[in-house]
């Protein structure tokens, strides 16, 4: 082979393997193969300049930054959307389409393409033969900055489509994001870096893009999905909205995996609500979702109105973020003493709910937002995540505002406040002396993922713990039924069933155990980690400093924190107590199948787990061993299918590869107290 075709060749499998890495999300090789191939393409071209082409894999980032952008004429205006708020509203979209279509037909039912509303930044990308000539932003739908050389460095955008005969026009519309992962650790590094953090990924997203020294962007873990088609020449496309999305994936061109068509409304309205219900663990952000007529001549038909199509709606979620009034500040004390501001808000309906109370983080975060009590702020509720304080306008500071003051000593004990956590963490000194943290240790001990007792809620423990009637985690096994029957709103009934949760409560686990003792640093993960190696409570108690630190994860101040946590007398008592009152747990056996199955074998997670978070599902494999991925390939040895599994579970069948529902995946977690009957 002479050098152009090895060049060529080595550009090709690039090309492929980035297909399969980017847009099919089944990797072909593994990444040092294709840093490999990389690396000999840019040795050749190196050697060889005149065999350099501009779109080879090599060069996504050019080295000139640009002194302004230019301006970039869209020849077919980018368009809108029109926003649907509320189901009716979107029902009152189909209504006039079916009017418009289907005059007289009651019940036709419409054909729709539905997607996620990704919430990223639209850009217009311009093939010509195939290779990516220019790539511009929105803009204000007529006119948009030319950003060529920035998508460029976007490593899932092919340079060249993946087509033997490309069309001699194509234009393809899409949505730059910022994954959530890649948002959280860009801020983690514009933190340590003294740098003002991202609001959210979608400013993230488009500060990136709008940067004018391309290697910034490149820098940046940004994405693309495709979902539209501009202008096109040389190329017969289907009749149809998904038609033409399954072209775009043919050449390369990522698209969502969550599209889908369904008919009608009703459908429409099902698939916004599967999406909902996803939505925390999409790796994206998204504020709503799209449908769109399916058929072309359909939308051909209905037309548009000023800047948005007729055959189109946006319906959104409602609003993660909002303004309100921050009316005072409270300081809550948690487990570990660490004292965290509460905002107390006027309240505010944001991300479905109303929210009266968000969280200030820490002294330092009031300082680095300059908040001032009287203050109107920024309330994001995003998902599960308590809702937080993310801002203040300044413009609409009230002349009265007053700077809050973190308080001196604990505001429940009194004991002294100090700061640790390189400054950013106050700390009430009081330890166990102090209430609220004995509360907090209470109501962690009691929780779900530790010892899980049913019905001793966050109001019941401080109920017990202000009428004197536990101390302690031990004392919960002490209570008596006469007892609580003595308390607020205890009926018998309630009073029987809470005894008997806490009895049922004293068969565990042992890593469920050692999380519920609340030890400092030691999460689930850890405790997994901690039991499965050491298997026995006593070999945990009197592990050196060395020891623990041999494992995977636990640095000397993880390994401090246990070995200071076993060495205070009233914490071993407190144990001897539990387990004098019946606390228990099976043996783990070192090597026994539950350590060893796992051990190197490749999970995929796919739907929703009715018993733990997908976060606390991988955390639970990688302590066993196991890895896990985000995408099917012949290398998966299993996926774990919750409830509406996606299409990881069709990709499965597919590879013969084997699926497993929730139940037997606690088996092989080692969650014995399931009925094996149901595996
Ligand atoms: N998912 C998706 N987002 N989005 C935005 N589809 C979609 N379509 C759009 C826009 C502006 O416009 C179409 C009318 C092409």
């Amino acid at each position: 082979m002479n050098i152009a075709e090895q060049v060529e060749q080595l550009k090709r499998r690039l090309q492929e393997y980035n297909y399969h890495y980017y847009v099919l999300d089944d990797p072909l090789v593994p990444d040092a193969e294709y840093d490999r191939l990389f690396r000999q393409l840019s040795a050749l071209e190196q050697k060889y300049p005149q065999y350099l082409t501009p779109d080879s894999p090599t060069q996504r980032v050019g080295d000139k930054p640009l002194s302004h952008f230019e301006s970039v004429q869209h020849e077919i205006p980018m368009l809108s959307l029109a926003n649907a708020m509320h189901d009716d509203e979107a029902r009152a979209f189909d209504t006039r389409i079916r009017q418009k279509l289907e005059p007289g037909k009651v019940d036709a039912k419409i054909e729709y393409n539905v997607e996620p509303k990704l919430d990223g930044l639209a850009v217009s990308l311009l093939f010509q033969q195939g290779a990516l000539i220019r790539a511009a932003t929105r803009g204000d739908g007529e006119t948009g900055e030319d950003v060529t050389q920035n998508i460029r460095t976007i490593d899932s955008i092919p340079l060249r489509l993946l087509s033997d005969s490309p069309p001699a026009i194509l234009e393809v519309r899409g949505e730059v994001y910022m994954p959530k992962a890649g948002f959280e650790r860009l801020n983690r590094l514009q933190q340590k870096e003294g740098k003002k953090p991202f609001a959210n990924p979608r400013n993230a997203a488009a500060g990136s893009l709008r940067q004018l020294d391309p290697k910034v962007t490149a820098s940046r873990p940004l994405n693309i999905f495709f979902y539209a088609v501009g202008k096109v020449d040389g190329i017969e496309l289907p009749d149809t909205q998904s038609g033409r999305l399954a072209v775009l994936r043919t050449m390369g061109l990522r698209v969502c995996p969550e599209i889908d068509v369904v008919k009608g409304i009703d459908a429409c309205l099902a698939y916004m609500q599967e999406i909902a219900n996803k939505r925390d663990m999409l790796p994206y952000e998204i504020d709503g979702v799209v449908y769109k007529v399916n058929s072309i001549k359909q939308q051909q038909a209905l037309g548009f109105v000023s800047r948005a199509p007729r055959w189109a709606v946006a319906h959104k979620f409602p609003a993660q973020e909002e303004l309100t009034v921050l009316q005072d500040i409270d300081v809550q004390v948690g487990r570990t003493g660490a004292l965290t501001p509460v905002a107390r808000l006027q309240p505010v309906f944001v991300g479905g709910v109303t929210v009266n109370n968000a969280t200030l983080h820490n002294a330092a975060e009031i300082k680095r937002l300059d908040i001032r009590i009287g203050d109107t702020v920024t309330v994001r509720r995003a998902g599960d995540v308590i809702p937080q304080v993310t801002g203040v306008v300044l413009d609409k500071r009230p002349e009265n505002a007053v700077v809050f003051d973190f308080p001196a000593v604990c505001p429940v004990c009194g004991s002294d406040v100090v700061i640790d956590d390189g400054g950013i963490v106050a700390r009430c000194s009081g330890g166990l002396f102090c209430d609220a943290q004995r509360k907090q240790t209470i109501i962690h001990f009691v929780s779900r993922n530790a010892m899980d007792i049913e019905g001793l809620g966050e109001k019941l423990v401080e109920l017990l713990v202000d009428k004197g009637l536990i101390h302690d985690v031990g004392d919960i096994y002490q209570l008596q039924f006469d007892q609580l029957l003595k308390l607020e709103r205890m009926a018998e009934k309630s009073a029987t069933n809470l005894l008997a949760a806490i009895e049922k409560s004293k068969q565990t686990t042992l890593p469920r155990f050692l999380y519920a003792l609340g030890i400092p640093q030691v999460g689930e993960t850890t405790a997994r980690i901690l039991a499965n190696h050491f298997t026995t409570l006593e070999a945990i108690e009197s592990a050196t400093s060395e020891e623990l630190q041999s494992l995977e994860d636990i640095g000397p101040v993880v390994a401090q924190d246990v070995m200071v946590f076993f060495r205070q007398a009233h914490n071993r008592e407190i144990i001897e107590n539990l387990v004098h009152a019946g606390v228990h747990w099976p043996d783990i056996n070192k090597g026994d199948q539950h350590s060893t199955e796992l051990t190197g074998k490749t999970f995929v997670l796919t739907g929703t787990l009715a018993t733990m978070s997908r976060n606390e599902a991988k955390a639970a494999l990688v302590a066993l061993g196991a890895k896990v991925s985000g995408s099917v390939s012949a290398n998966t040895d299993f996926v774990v299918a919750g409830d509406k599994p996606g299409s990881k579970a069709d990709r499965a069948t597919k590879l013969g590869i084997e699926i497993i529902n929730e139940q037997q995946f606690q088996k092989l977690l080692g969650n014995t107290d399931l009925d094996p009957e149901d595996v």
